[in-house]
């Protein structure tokens, strides 16, 4: 069988790997397998991309030029367009976006891209992995069949797998290296032969009984996330309807030692996780009749988010007698976390796009983010990009509300609390010393 033949190329450092999709995840990995000795591959639609790495430049926070120019210099790491060259590949891992679609259902439309590339150069003797986030049953109920059309069997000449990403970018004491890593192959040899593969690189590899644990695993993980943070932010709208500092309750219950996990109201969520992966395993269940609703409640909870913060910006304002049309408002931060420059998703767009529609004049000013774009050309002001504004005396006194929606670590709070009148503060990012020196009248989520 072939996975004998595989794991002795592994063994020996043989083995050449590939990768295919060169984002976030699928770079660091890349450069995980050349750092270790092995030759790797990366295979990118991209060329301009292609033709950084192989000029030894990153385009990825996590890796740095260095490294990438080291690796490359080795022979060791390379990365091209050319798809043909797949063939020279003893194992391929699939690292692809999966976005949603507007109906909110799976786009695998770029995993089914990669598997066609791959299904070309099949041969003998391949393992293939599948990374991308994806809902279960997507490796062996869509690559699986794409992979034996060629006539070629599983087990006996090639390999199949799913291996969840936990790429955390940016994140200074987790890297690709040290986060356990769950392995689920379509078949026990598949299992064994990859998490073997990702045992060269990372310390701690967890193997499961099959792709769709694997799979699973990863839409729970995110799932949590999406849930908890929608319990949050119920009791963030909750404790505002008993007027209760919200933030207060949670940090006393944070004092619990065990069985307790604090998670925080916000603004909404975005990224390119948390708010689609759960889809992806309610539209999965929905296909065998299961409802999630805790999905699907979470969802509705944190979606609105970005409507009760228009709530409270119209509230703060209403408590002057002054009207949302014409109002000027300030918004802090518009990138989906604090200092990150990545918008996808973020709750900054709705709420601009809300506060728009209401008539007030919407600014805002984010260290990170020099410009955004509204894709849907009906939004109020039209598909007019905004530019981030600077942070000044003059704009912060002329603002009728600041709303602080992604608390950058660099902003100066006590400044923005003593210039401006009034703040809505969607983060806490204001912690008590300052918000007992404003003279700004805050309201807190
Ligand atoms: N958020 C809240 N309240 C919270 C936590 C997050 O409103 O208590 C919001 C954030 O502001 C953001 C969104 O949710 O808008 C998502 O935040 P996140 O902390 O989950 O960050 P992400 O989207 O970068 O999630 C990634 C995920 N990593 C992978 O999928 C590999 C997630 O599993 C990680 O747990 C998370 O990073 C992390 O911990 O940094």
């Amino acid at each position: 069988m072939v996975k004998e033949q595989i794991i002795a190329l592994i063994k020996d450092k043989r083995a050449h790997v590939g990768v295919v999709g060169l984002g976030y995840v699928g770079l660091p990995l890349l450069a995980e397998f050349a750092r270790s000795g092995f030759e790797a591959t990366g295979f990118e639609v991209d060329a301009n991309k292609a033709t950084q790495i192989n000029s030894g430049k990153s385009y990825i926070g996590d890796i740095t030029s260095s490294l990438v120019e080291e690796l490359v210099d080795s022979k060791l790491l390379r990365a091209t367009t050319n798809f043909d060259d797949l063939q020279e590949c003893d194992a391929v891992i699939i690292c692809v976006p999966t976005p949603l679609r507007k109906t909110k259902e799976p786009d695998v439309s770029y995993i089914l891209a990669a598997a066609e590339e791959i299904t070309k150069r099949l041969h003998r003797g391949q393992l293939i992995i599948l990374e991308s986030t994806t809902y279960p049953g997507t490796t062996d109920e869509v690559l699986l069949p794409m992979f034996e059309n060629t006539g070629l069997k599983l087990d006996t000449d090639f390999l199949l797998a799913f291996s969840p990403e936990r790429v955390d970018p940016g994140n200074p004491e987790f890297q690709t290296h040290n986060i356990p890593k769950v392995v689920g192959g379509v078949t026990p040899d598949s299992t064994e032969a990859a998490a073997y593969l990702y045992s060269q690189i990372v310390k701690d590899v967890h193997a499961v009984s099959s792709a769709r644990v694997a799979e699973t695993a990863k839409l729970l993980e995110n799932t949590f996330r999406a849930v908890n943070i929608g319990m949050a932010n119920e009791m963030a709208r909750l404790c505002y309807a008993l007027n209760i500092d919200t933030w207060e309750v949670i940090r006393a219950a944070a004092t619990k030692p065990f069985g307790f996990m604090p998670f925080y109201p916000g603004p909404g969520i975005g990224g390119h996780c948390i708010p689609l992966d759960p889809h992806y395993l309610s539209w999965k269940a929905r296909q065998h009749g299961f409802d999630s609703r805790f999905i699907g409640l979470a969802e509705e909870v944190n979606s609105h988010m970005p409507d009760h913060v228009v709530q409270l910006v119209a509230d703060g304002l209403n408590d002057e007698s002054k009207a949302m049309k014409g109002s000027r408002i300030l918004l802090l931060g518009v990138a989906y976390k604090k200092d990150i420059d990545d918008v996808r998703e973020s709750p900054a767009l709705s709420i601009i796009d809300r506060l728009r529609a209401k008539g007030a004049d919407v600014r805002y000013h984010d260290p990170f983010v020099k410009e955004v774009h509204f894709d849907d050309a009906h939004t109020e002001g039209g598909g007019e990009p905004l530019g981030s504004v600077p942070l000044t005396d003059e704009e912060l006194r002329a603002s009728d509300c600041v709303v602080i929606v992604t608390n950058h670590s660099a902003t100066d709070y006590q400044r923005v609390c003593r210039l401006s009148s009034l703040i809505v503060d969607t983060r806490n990012a204001l912690n008590g010393d300052v918000r007992r020196d404003s003279s700004a009248r805050i309201i807190r989520l």
